[in-house]
C-alpha cells in the first residue's frame, strides 16, 4: 500500500464538545499521522467550495450554516493507504448506522453533526488537502 495524505476535520460540535483530543488520539492510534493541522473558523465561501459537490440538494444551506458556527480542526492526515483507511475509522454519514468503534458512532450526535469529515476517494482528498493547506502539503 503506498503512503497517502487525506484531509480530515474535527468539526464544530467536536470542538465545541472538547473532543478534538480525544478524537486525536483514536485516529493517531490507528496509525496516522498528523502531517499538518490549523484550526480555522470557515467563511461561508470556503464552506460553500468545501461542499459544492452538494450545491442544489436540500441540506446544503443547513449544512454550510453548521460548518461556519463554530471553529473547525483542519488536518491533513498522512498513513498507508490513508483514504480508504480513514473512511473505515470514520463509519458511515450517520451515526445511527456508523459501525461500532468508528469515531462517528462513537461521537457523532446526528447526521449533520457528525463530529468529523474524511476525504472520499483519492480524487477528493487531493482537492480537500489543497483547498486548505496549498500545493506543498501534497508532496512529501
Ligand atoms: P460523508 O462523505 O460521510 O461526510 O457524507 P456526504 O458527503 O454524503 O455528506 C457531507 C455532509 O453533509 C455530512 F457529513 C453531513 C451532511 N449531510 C446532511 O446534513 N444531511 C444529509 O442527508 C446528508 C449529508
Amino acid at each position: 500500500m503506498a503512503l497517502e495524505r487525506t484531509l480530515f476535520i474535527v468539526k464544530p460540535d467536536a470542538v465545541q464538545r472538547n473532543l478534538i483530543g480525544r478524537i486525536l488520539a483514536h485516529v493517531e492510534a490507528q496509525d496516522f499521522r498528523v502531517a499538518e493541522a490549523r484550526l480555522a473558523r470557515l467563511t461561508r465561501e470556503e464552506a460553500q467550495t468545501f461542499y459544492a459537490e452538494h450545491l442544489g440538494k436540500p441540506f446544503f444551506n443547513d449544512l454550510v450554516e453548521y460548518m461556519t458556527s463554530g471553529p473547525v480542526l483542519l488536518v491533513c492526515l498522512e498513513r498507508e493507504g490513508a483514504v480508504a483507511e480513514l473512511r473505515q475509522v470514520v463509519g458511515a454519514t450517520d451515526p445511527a448506522q456508523a459501525a461500532p468503534g468508528t469515531v462517528r458512532k462513537l461521537f457523532g450526535e446526528s447526521k449533520q453533526a457528525n463530529s468529523v469529515h474524511a476525504s472520499d476517494s483519492p480524487a477528493s482528498s487531493e482537492r480537500e488537502v489543497r483547498l486548505f493547506f496549498g500545493t506543498a502539503a501534497l508532496v512529501r
